[in-house]
Protein backbone atom coordinates (compact mmCIF):
# COMPACT_ATOMS: atom_id res chain seq x y z
CA UNK A 1 0.00 0.00 0.00
CA UNK A 2 0.93 3.44 -0.90
CA UNK A 3 2.58 5.47 2.27
CA UNK A 4 0.24 8.28 0.97
CA UNK A 5 -2.55 6.07 1.18
CA UNK A 6 -1.95 4.50 4.37
CA UNK A 7 -2.07 8.03 6.19
CA UNK A 8 -5.71 8.35 5.49
CA UNK A 9 -6.03 5.43 7.74
CA UNK A 10 -5.73 7.49 10.85
CA UNK A 11 -7.18 10.42 12.62
CA UNK A 12 -4.74 13.12 11.47
CA UNK A 13 -5.69 16.90 10.30
CA UNK A 14 -4.78 18.60 7.46
CA UNK A 15 -3.60 17.47 3.40
CA UNK A 16 0.02 15.05 3.71
CA UNK A 17 1.93 16.48 1.02
CA UNK A 18 5.14 14.42 1.32
CA UNK A 19 6.23 11.25 2.84
CA UNK A 20 9.91 11.06 3.53
CA UNK A 21 11.81 8.30 5.14
CA UNK A 22 13.48 9.35 8.45
CA UNK A 23 15.57 8.13 11.36
CA UNK A 24 18.20 5.45 11.24
CA UNK A 25 17.08 2.91 13.74
CA UNK A 26 17.82 -0.85 13.16
CA UNK A 27 14.58 -2.07 13.38
CA UNK A 28 11.19 -0.15 12.53
CA UNK A 29 10.94 2.28 9.62
CA UNK A 30 10.03 5.79 10.02
CA UNK A 31 9.19 8.25 7.71
CA UNK A 32 8.15 12.14 8.27
CA UNK A 33 4.57 13.16 6.86
CA UNK A 34 4.54 16.99 5.86
CA UNK A 35 1.69 18.54 5.54
CA UNK A 36 0.30 21.71 3.67
CA UNK A 37 -1.31 24.17 6.12
CA UNK A 38 1.29 25.80 8.31
CA UNK A 39 -1.56 25.32 10.88
CA UNK A 40 -1.65 21.98 11.26
CA UNK A 41 0.90 19.40 12.94
CA UNK A 42 3.46 17.09 10.49
CA UNK A 43 3.32 13.06 11.56
CA UNK A 44 5.96 10.58 11.64
CA UNK A 45 4.25 7.29 10.34
CA UNK A 46 5.84 3.87 10.98
CA UNK A 47 5.85 0.96 9.72
CA UNK A 48 6.37 -1.65 12.75
CA UNK A 49 8.13 -4.68 12.80
CA UNK A 50 6.18 -7.32 13.86
CA UNK A 51 8.47 -10.08 13.10
CA UNK A 52 10.13 -8.73 16.44
CA UNK A 53 7.36 -6.95 18.49
CA UNK A 54 4.58 -10.08 18.01
CA UNK A 55 1.85 -8.81 19.85
CA UNK A 56 1.41 -5.30 18.25
CA UNK A 57 -1.64 -4.51 20.05
CA UNK A 58 0.28 -5.11 23.38
CA UNK A 59 3.17 -2.94 22.34
CA UNK A 60 0.78 -0.06 21.40
CA UNK A 61 -1.65 -0.30 24.74
CA UNK A 62 2.14 0.21 26.66
CA UNK A 63 3.01 3.19 24.59
CA UNK A 64 -0.77 4.52 25.41
CA UNK A 65 -0.28 3.91 28.73
CA UNK A 66 3.21 5.64 28.72
CA UNK A 67 2.53 8.79 27.15
CA UNK A 68 -1.10 9.30 28.78
CA UNK A 69 0.84 8.84 31.91
CA UNK A 70 4.16 11.48 31.30
CA UNK A 71 1.06 14.22 29.52
CA UNK A 72 -1.12 13.27 32.62
CA UNK A 73 2.15 14.56 34.80
CA UNK A 74 3.35 17.62 32.24
CA UNK A 75 -0.33 19.13 32.49
CA UNK A 76 -0.14 18.81 36.70
CA UNK A 77 3.54 20.54 36.53
CA UNK A 78 1.34 23.42 34.45
CA UNK A 79 4.20 22.80 31.50
CA UNK A 80 3.78 24.17 28.33
CA UNK A 81 4.41 23.07 24.71
CA UNK A 82 3.34 19.59 26.13
CA UNK A 83 2.95 18.39 22.67
CA UNK A 84 7.07 18.64 22.01
CA UNK A 85 7.47 16.88 25.74
CA UNK A 86 5.88 13.40 24.75
CA UNK A 87 5.21 11.44 22.52
CA UNK A 88 1.48 11.37 21.40
CA UNK A 89 -0.23 8.61 19.38
CA UNK A 90 -2.84 9.32 16.34
CA UNK A 91 -5.16 6.62 16.65
CA UNK A 92 -6.44 4.99 13.11
CA UNK A 93 -10.09 6.10 12.12
CA UNK A 94 -11.35 2.75 13.20
CA UNK A 95 -9.84 4.25 16.95
CA UNK A 96 -7.24 1.09 17.31
CA UNK A 97 -3.85 2.10 17.74
CA UNK A 98 -2.67 1.01 14.94
CA UNK A 99 -3.44 0.06 11.25
CA UNK A 100 -3.24 -3.18 9.51
CA UNK A 101 -2.85 -3.40 6.13
CA UNK A 102 -2.88 -7.33 5.19
CA UNK A 103 0.67 -7.34 5.36
CA UNK A 104 2.58 -4.97 7.64
CA UNK A 105 1.37 -2.73 10.76
CA UNK A 106 1.69 0.95 10.88
CA UNK A 107 1.51 3.52 13.61
CA UNK A 108 1.52 7.44 13.71
CA UNK A 109 2.96 9.92 16.18
CA UNK A 110 2.84 13.72 16.16
CA UNK A 111 6.39 15.27 14.48
CA UNK A 112 8.53 16.82 17.83
CA UNK A 113 9.06 19.96 15.28
CA UNK A 114 12.45 21.44 15.95
CA UNK A 115 13.53 17.84 17.97
CA UNK A 116 17.33 16.92 17.19
CA UNK A 117 18.81 13.64 18.07
CA UNK A 118 22.23 13.13 18.56
CA UNK A 119 24.73 10.26 17.69
CA UNK A 120 27.80 12.48 18.85
CA UNK A 121 26.75 14.69 22.17
CA UNK A 122 28.66 16.80 24.89
CA UNK A 123 29.19 16.78 28.05
CA UNK A 124 26.49 19.17 28.66
CA UNK A 125 23.92 17.35 26.71
CA UNK A 126 24.80 14.35 28.41
CA UNK A 127 24.21 15.67 31.34
CA UNK A 128 20.78 16.61 30.37
CA UNK A 129 20.32 13.45 29.11
CA UNK A 130 21.22 11.67 32.36
CA UNK A 131 18.63 14.32 33.75
CA UNK A 132 16.03 13.33 31.38
CA UNK A 133 16.52 9.60 31.28
CA UNK A 134 16.56 9.60 35.78
CA UNK A 135 12.80 11.40 35.24
CA UNK A 136 11.17 9.12 33.04
CA UNK A 137 11.67 6.24 35.37
CA UNK A 138 10.74 8.70 37.77
CA UNK A 139 7.60 9.55 36.48
CA UNK A 140 6.57 6.05 35.36
CA UNK A 141 6.71 4.17 38.82
CA UNK A 142 3.71 4.95 39.59
CA UNK A 143 1.65 4.29 36.69
CA UNK A 144 -1.25 2.48 37.38
CA UNK A 145 -1.64 0.33 34.47
CA UNK A 146 0.39 -2.33 33.76
CA UNK A 147 3.00 -2.73 31.40
CA UNK A 148 3.61 -5.67 29.95
CA UNK A 149 6.66 -7.04 28.23
CA UNK A 150 7.04 -6.01 24.38
CA UNK A 151 9.86 -8.52 23.56
CA UNK A 152 9.93 -11.95 26.73
CA UNK A 153 13.25 -11.84 28.50
CA UNK A 154 14.52 -8.97 26.34
CA UNK A 155 17.27 -7.41 28.64
CA UNK A 156 17.81 -10.92 30.39
CA UNK A 157 21.87 -12.23 29.86
CA UNK A 158 20.98 -15.48 30.48
CA UNK A 159 18.83 -15.56 28.11
CA UNK A 160 20.66 -13.61 25.14
CA UNK A 161 23.64 -16.27 25.98
CA UNK A 162 21.07 -18.74 25.95
CA UNK A 163 20.57 -17.75 22.27
CA UNK A 164 23.89 -17.22 21.09
CA UNK A 165 25.09 -20.59 22.58
CA UNK A 166 22.01 -22.19 20.38
CA UNK A 167 23.43 -19.80 17.26
CA UNK A 168 27.05 -21.25 17.61
CA UNK A 169 25.62 -24.72 17.81
CA UNK A 170 23.38 -24.05 14.88
CA UNK A 171 25.88 -22.64 12.86
CA UNK A 172 23.03 -21.63 10.45
CA UNK A 173 25.35 -19.60 8.18
CA UNK A 174 28.97 -21.36 8.77
CA UNK A 175 30.54 -18.27 10.25
CA UNK A 176 31.31 -20.08 13.28
CA UNK A 177 34.98 -21.63 12.40
CA UNK A 178 36.67 -18.38 11.31
CA UNK A 179 35.46 -16.16 14.41
CA UNK A 180 36.39 -18.63 17.28
CA UNK A 181 38.02 -15.75 19.33
CA UNK A 182 35.07 -13.83 19.61
CA UNK A 183 33.06 -17.50 21.21
CA UNK A 184 36.14 -17.36 23.38
CA UNK A 185 35.78 -13.72 24.46
CA UNK A 186 32.27 -14.03 25.32
CA UNK A 187 32.15 -17.49 27.12
CA UNK A 188 35.21 -16.06 29.53
CA UNK A 189 32.75 -13.21 30.45
CA UNK A 190 28.93 -15.14 30.42
CA UNK A 191 29.41 -15.65 34.22
CA UNK A 192 30.64 -12.30 35.24
CA UNK A 193 27.96 -10.94 32.72
CA UNK A 194 24.62 -12.69 34.07
CA UNK A 195 25.42 -11.46 37.95
CA UNK A 196 22.60 -9.01 37.65
CA UNK A 197 20.05 -12.04 37.10
CA UNK A 198 21.19 -13.67 39.93
CA UNK A 199 21.05 -10.38 42.14
CA UNK A 200 17.55 -9.97 40.64
CA UNK A 201 16.25 -13.61 41.86
CA UNK A 202 17.67 -13.34 45.18
CA UNK A 203 15.71 -10.28 45.39
CA UNK A 204 18.88 -8.11 45.89
CA UNK A 205 17.86 -6.01 42.80
CA UNK A 206 14.30 -4.50 41.94
CA UNK A 207 12.67 -4.16 38.58
CA UNK A 208 11.54 -0.73 37.82
CA UNK A 209 10.07 0.64 34.31
CA UNK A 210 12.43 1.10 32.28
CA UNK A 211 12.69 2.50 28.96
CA UNK A 212 15.21 -0.89 27.47
CA UNK A 213 16.58 1.11 24.60
CA UNK A 214 18.18 4.57 25.91
CA UNK A 215 20.45 4.66 22.82
CA UNK A 216 21.74 8.37 22.71
CA UNK A 217 19.70 8.60 19.70
CA UNK A 218 16.39 8.29 21.44
CA UNK A 219 16.16 11.23 23.25
CA UNK A 220 15.15 14.83 21.34
CA UNK A 221 16.77 17.93 22.18
CA UNK A 222 15.77 21.35 21.00
CA UNK A 223 18.17 24.16 19.77
CA UNK A 224 19.55 25.19 22.52
CA UNK A 225 20.41 21.84 23.88
CA UNK A 226 17.11 21.39 26.82
CA UNK A 227 15.75 18.18 26.25
CA UNK A 228 12.45 18.03 24.78
CA UNK A 229 11.32 14.40 24.58
CA UNK A 230 12.86 10.67 25.02
CA UNK A 231 10.78 8.71 22.09
CA UNK A 232 11.50 4.79 20.64
CA UNK A 233 8.95 3.59 23.42
CA UNK A 234 8.35 0.00 22.29
CA UNK A 235 10.85 -1.51 24.45
CA UNK A 236 9.14 0.35 28.21
CA UNK A 237 8.98 -2.55 30.22
CA UNK A 238 9.94 -3.86 33.87
CA UNK A 239 13.76 -4.22 34.40
CA UNK A 240 16.82 -3.37 36.29
CA UNK A 241 18.29 -0.06 36.11
CA UNK A 242 21.46 -0.40 34.88
CA UNK A 243 20.52 -1.64 31.51
CA UNK A 244 19.29 2.05 30.89
CA UNK A 245 22.32 3.32 32.32
CA UNK A 246 24.60 1.08 30.57
CA UNK A 247 22.89 1.51 27.06
CA UNK A 248 23.50 5.13 27.13
CA UNK A 249 26.96 4.93 28.02
CA UNK A 250 27.43 2.19 25.37
CA UNK A 251 26.27 4.73 22.53
CA UNK A 252 26.81 7.97 23.96
CA UNK A 253 29.94 7.86 25.37
CA UNK A 254 31.63 6.20 22.94
CA UNK A 255 34.14 7.87 20.90
CA UNK A 256 33.48 6.18 17.97
CA UNK A 257 30.37 4.57 16.10
CA UNK A 258 28.33 1.30 17.15
CA UNK A 259 29.48 -0.34 13.69
CA UNK A 260 33.00 1.93 13.77
CA UNK A 261 35.45 -0.30 11.14
CA UNK A 262 38.30 1.72 13.07
CA UNK A 263 38.61 0.02 16.53
CA UNK A 264 41.20 2.93 17.29
CA UNK A 265 38.61 5.37 17.17
CA UNK A 266 36.29 3.29 19.75
CA UNK A 267 36.91 3.88 23.35
CA UNK A 268 35.02 5.53 26.06
CA UNK A 269 34.76 9.08 26.57
CA UNK A 270 34.96 9.56 30.56
CA UNK A 271 33.80 13.32 30.45
CA UNK A 272 30.36 11.99 28.74
CA UNK A 273 30.63 9.17 31.53
CA UNK A 274 30.81 11.12 33.99
CA UNK A 275 28.46 13.99 33.05
CA UNK A 276 25.21 11.16 32.53
CA UNK A 277 25.92 9.93 35.76
CA UNK A 278 25.97 13.15 37.30
CA UNK A 279 22.73 14.08 35.48
CA UNK A 280 21.28 10.67 35.86
CA UNK A 281 21.71 10.42 39.79
CA UNK A 282 20.31 14.02 40.14
CA UNK A 283 16.99 12.70 39.50
CA UNK A 284 17.00 9.11 40.18
CA UNK A 285 19.43 8.79 43.68
CA UNK A 286 16.22 9.48 45.52
CA UNK A 287 14.60 6.36 44.33
CA UNK A 288 17.30 4.24 44.05
CA UNK A 289 18.69 1.32 46.39
CA UNK A 290 22.67 1.65 47.12
CA UNK A 291 22.63 -1.94 44.99
CA UNK A 292 21.36 0.14 42.46
CA UNK A 293 23.63 3.04 42.30
CA UNK A 294 27.13 0.54 42.83
CA UNK A 295 26.12 -1.46 39.71
CA UNK A 296 26.01 1.28 37.38
CA UNK A 297 29.21 1.11 36.21
CA UNK A 298 28.91 -2.57 35.89
CA UNK A 299 25.50 -1.90 33.73
CA UNK A 300 28.07 -0.13 31.09
CA UNK A 301 30.15 -2.87 30.67
CA UNK A 302 27.05 -5.43 30.76
CA UNK A 303 24.78 -3.77 27.79
CA UNK A 304 28.06 -3.27 25.83
CA UNK A 305 28.88 -7.00 26.42
CA UNK A 306 25.16 -7.22 25.45
CA UNK A 307 25.16 -6.03 22.46
CA UNK A 308 27.96 -7.75 21.77
CA UNK A 309 25.94 -10.94 22.44
CA UNK A 310 23.39 -9.70 20.70
CA UNK A 311 24.93 -8.59 17.37
CA UNK A 312 26.96 -11.60 17.14
CA UNK A 313 24.67 -13.93 17.30
CA UNK A 314 22.50 -12.19 14.53
CA UNK A 315 25.66 -12.68 12.73
CA UNK A 316 25.99 -16.37 13.19
CA UNK A 317 22.34 -16.79 12.44
CA UNK A 318 23.08 -15.37 9.42
CA UNK A 319 21.32 -11.66 9.87
CA UNK A 320 17.97 -12.34 10.72
CA UNK A 321 17.61 -9.57 13.38
CA UNK A 322 18.93 -6.44 13.12
CA UNK A 323 19.05 -4.41 9.57
CA UNK A 324 22.35 -4.53 8.55
CA UNK A 325 24.17 -2.50 5.55
CA UNK A 326 26.84 -4.85 3.66
CA UNK A 327 27.36 -8.57 4.24
CA UNK A 328 29.65 -8.41 7.29
CA UNK A 329 27.91 -5.28 9.24
CA UNK A 330 26.92 -7.33 12.00
CA UNK A 331 30.24 -8.71 12.06
CA UNK A 332 31.81 -5.27 12.59
CA UNK A 333 29.43 -4.12 14.94
CA UNK A 334 30.44 -7.17 16.90
CA UNK A 335 34.06 -6.14 16.70
CA UNK A 336 33.40 -2.42 17.51
CA UNK A 337 31.32 -3.41 20.42
CA UNK A 338 33.66 -5.68 21.94
CA UNK A 339 36.81 -3.06 21.91
CA UNK A 340 34.43 -1.15 23.79
CA UNK A 341 33.87 -3.44 26.20
CA UNK A 342 37.43 -3.79 26.82
CA UNK A 343 38.43 -0.49 27.08
CA UNK A 344 35.52 0.18 29.75
CA UNK A 345 37.19 -3.13 31.26
CA UNK A 346 40.70 -1.26 31.24
CA UNK A 347 39.19 1.63 32.92
CA UNK A 348 37.29 0.55 35.38
CA UNK A 349 38.75 2.14 38.28
CA UNK A 350 37.80 5.99 36.53
CA UNK A 351 34.49 4.48 36.21
CA UNK A 352 33.58 3.84 39.66
CA UNK A 353 30.78 6.59 41.13
CA UNK A 354 31.04 8.38 44.17
P1 LIG B 1 13.75 3.09 15.64
O1 LIG B 1 13.03 2.07 16.47
O2 LIG B 1 13.87 2.67 14.24
O3 LIG B 1 15.04 3.51 16.27
P2 LIG B 1 12.60 5.65 16.53
O4 LIG B 1 11.22 5.63 17.09
O5 LIG B 1 13.72 5.77 17.47
O6 LIG B 1 12.78 4.37 15.57
O7 LIG B 1 12.68 6.85 15.47
C1 LIG B 1 13.85 7.09 14.72
C2 LIG B 1 14.35 8.52 14.92
O8 LIG B 1 13.31 9.45 14.52
C3 LIG B 1 14.65 8.90 16.38
O9 LIG B 1 15.99 8.61 16.70
C4 LIG B 1 14.34 10.38 16.43
O10 LIG B 1 15.47 11.12 16.01
C5 LIG B 1 13.25 10.56 15.40
N1 LIG B 1 11.90 10.59 15.99
C6 LIG B 1 11.24 9.59 16.59
N2 LIG B 1 10.00 9.95 16.95
C7 LIG B 1 9.85 11.25 16.56
C8 LIG B 1 8.78 12.20 16.63
N3 LIG B 1 7.60 11.88 17.15
N4 LIG B 1 9.01 13.42 16.13
C9 LIG B 1 10.19 13.76 15.59
N5 LIG B 1 11.22 12.90 15.46
C10 LIG B 1 11.07 11.67 15.95
C1 LIG C 1 17.80 -1.59 18.27
O1 LIG C 1 15.52 0.34 17.13
P1 LIG C 1 16.82 0.84 17.65
O2 LIG C 1 17.84 1.03 16.60
O3 LIG C 1 16.63 2.04 18.55
C2 LIG C 1 17.40 -2.61 19.32
C3 LIG C 1 18.13 -2.31 20.63
C4 LIG C 1 19.61 -2.38 20.38
C5 LIG C 1 19.98 -1.40 19.29
C6 LIG C 1 21.45 -1.51 18.93
C7 LIG C 1 13.87 -3.73 19.69
O4 LIG C 1 17.37 -0.31 18.66
O5 LIG C 1 17.78 -3.23 21.62
O6 LIG C 1 20.30 -2.07 21.53
O7 LIG C 1 19.21 -1.62 18.09
N1 LIG C 1 15.97 -2.64 19.51
C8 LIG C 1 15.33 -3.81 19.56
O8 LIG C 1 21.85 -0.37 18.28
O9 LIG C 1 15.89 -4.90 19.49
MG1 LIG D 1 15.42 4.59 17.98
Amino acid sequence: MKHTDLIQHFRTAGTAVSITPSGAGHINDSFLVKTSEPDQPDYLLQRINHQIFKDVELLQNNIWHVTNHIRKKLIEKGEQDIDRKTLTIIPAKDGKLFYFDGENYWRVYLFIQGGKSYDAITPALAYAAGKAFGEFQSCLADIPEKIRQTIPNFHNMEFRLEQFREAVAGDAAGRVKNNKEIIAAIESRADEMTKVERAGREGKLPKRINHCDTKVNNILFDEKGKVLCVVDLDTVMPGYVVSDFGDFIRTGANTGAEDDADLDRVSVDLSIYTSYAQGYLETARSFLLPAEIELLPFGARLLTYMQTVRFFTDYLNGDTYYKIRFPEHNLQRTRAQLKLLKDLEDRREQLVLK
